[in-house]
């Protein structure tokens, strides 16, 4: 059967413009009140929402939130913490990147901020922002974990909150800025120097002290955070980035390096972020993040919902000396292990993705994960951890974490020993 000329003519037309037009045609005419909308059928005008100026996350995900943890009788100091049960990848979304602040979060007007680096130097320099701007730039994937991150798993009952809302004082960025060595050279180092004192512009004008060759290795003096400039709790318009070195060096609303011959004994140094051991003394100055690693999934609250079947066991492991070599996972609470696959790529002090799947047959079970550095370094048992460190740790806890599966799918955070 043949189809008439014009009505084939007419098909083509339709099927070039697409079948949603085929009712009208648009007006030739671009004026500037026609409303094009009105001429559309309403499939279309519902098929695109509006443009905004910045994306947010979809309505769906409004549950994907940080979980703040402030004193009110303290303003200004608290954490928050990334939900790191409800992420994927290795990425930490800016919105989501946890907070620890002492004194609040200032509003700095970059137009108004300098970066004074001053003490043992042949000439004391000052930086605005914009002149920061103008030097070469390097990027970095690293975490940056809270010396008090998992402190919950000093106490003597596991608690039970989410996986990232008692782990995740902890994210990883790709941070943009200036190698601090560079700026440091430019003032010329005395000889004498070995510490930098680094000082903020937050409320109580926080200040640390940083072995000088760790500025002179991998520091970075960050403007950038994932891309875009650094979010205003993140540090902006100039934080410290020490990758692999506890939170609290990585001084945020950065504006003063002064180079001395020692430390400063600081608040932050002294009273906080150290460690009272066994045998009475206190640790101090203990930078370096050791390895370890988390089950993100499945994990503390949620539920396995067949019975049985197949599950994709995924987490997180870092280390603050290097690159993660290897991550275990275990069913039977580490009396057998067995290899997760690595997500490449496997940077350097940065977050790596591990996974396996795992046959679930219905069984108590508890799930386990266990990482290896490049140093050779494995992450303790908890038991472990506590012989070494003592009951009164706070700080610095990086043992196995535990989550025991009930013969109904229910996981819950345990101690096993
Ligand atoms: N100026 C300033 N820098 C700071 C802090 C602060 O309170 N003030 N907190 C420190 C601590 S304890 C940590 S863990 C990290 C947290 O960085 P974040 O809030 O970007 O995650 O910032 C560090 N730098
Ligand atoms: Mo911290």
């Amino acid at each position: 059967m043949t189809t008439p000329l014009h009505s084939r003519r007419q098909f083509l037309q339709q099927a070039a413009l697409g079948s949603a037009l085929v009712s009208y045609s648009l007006p030739r005419l671009a004026k500037a009140d026609i409303d094009y909308r009105e001429l559309l059928p309403e499939s279309m005008t519902k098929a695109g929402g509006e443009f905004t100026n910045y994306g947010q996350p979809s309505p769906y995900e409004q549950q994907v939130i940080r979980w703040i943890s402030a004193n009110p009788d303290m303003p200004g100091n608290g954490v928050s913490w990334s939900p790191l049960h409800e992420l994927q990848g290795t990425i930490t979304p800016n919105g989501l990147h946890f907070e620890r602040h002492h004194n609040g979060v200032p509003a700095i007007d970059p137009a108004q901020h300098q970066l004074l680096i001053d003490g043992l130097v042949d000439k004391p320099l000052v930086f605005s922002v914009d002149a920061l701007k103008r030097y070469p730039m390097q990027s970095r994937i690293c975490f940056i974990e809270c010396g008090g991150n998992s402190n919950s798993s000093w106490r003597s009952q596991p608690i039970l909150t989410a996986a990232g809302y008692a782990h995740g004082l902890v994210s990883n960025a790709e941070w943009t800025g200036i190698p601090v060595r560079l700026l440091l050279e430019e003032a010329g180092i005395k000889p004498e120097a070995k510490w930098v004192i680094a000082e903020a512009a937050d409320g109580a004008s926080l200040n640390v002290s940083i072995p000088l060759e760790k500025l002179m290795n991998d520091a970075l003096l960050a403007l950038y955070q994932n891309g875009e400039r650094l979010r205003p709790e993140n540090g902006y318009p100039l934080r410290l980035v020490l990758p692999g070195w506890e939170g609290i060096v990585n001084v945020k609303w950065l504006r003063q390096l002064r180079l001395s011959n020692a430390p400063a004994m600081s608040r932050d140094e002294t009273a906080q972020y150290t460690d009272l051991m066994p045998n009475g003394s206190a640790r101090q100055f203990s930078f370096e993040m050791a390895s370890k690693s988390l089950i993100t999934s499945p994990s503390q609250g949620m539920t396995l919902p067949d019975k049985p079947g197949i599950y994709q066991v995924t987490g997180l492991a870092w280390s603050g000396r290097g690159k993660i070599t290897r991550v275990e996972v275990s069913a039977d609470g580490g009396q057998t292990w067995v290899d997760a696959e690595l997500q490449q790529p496997i940077l350097s002090k940065a977050f790596t993705r591990f996974s396996l799947p795992w046959k679930w047959q219905g069984q108590y079970a508890v799930l386990q994960s266990r990482a290896t550095d490049e140093t050779g370094y494995i992450q303790p048992t908890r038991e472990q951890l506590l012989k070494e460190r003592g009951r009164h740790g706070f700080f610095h806890f990086n043992a196995i974490i535990s989550w025991e599966v009930s013969e109904e799918g229910y996981i819950s955070h345990v101690y096993p020993e």
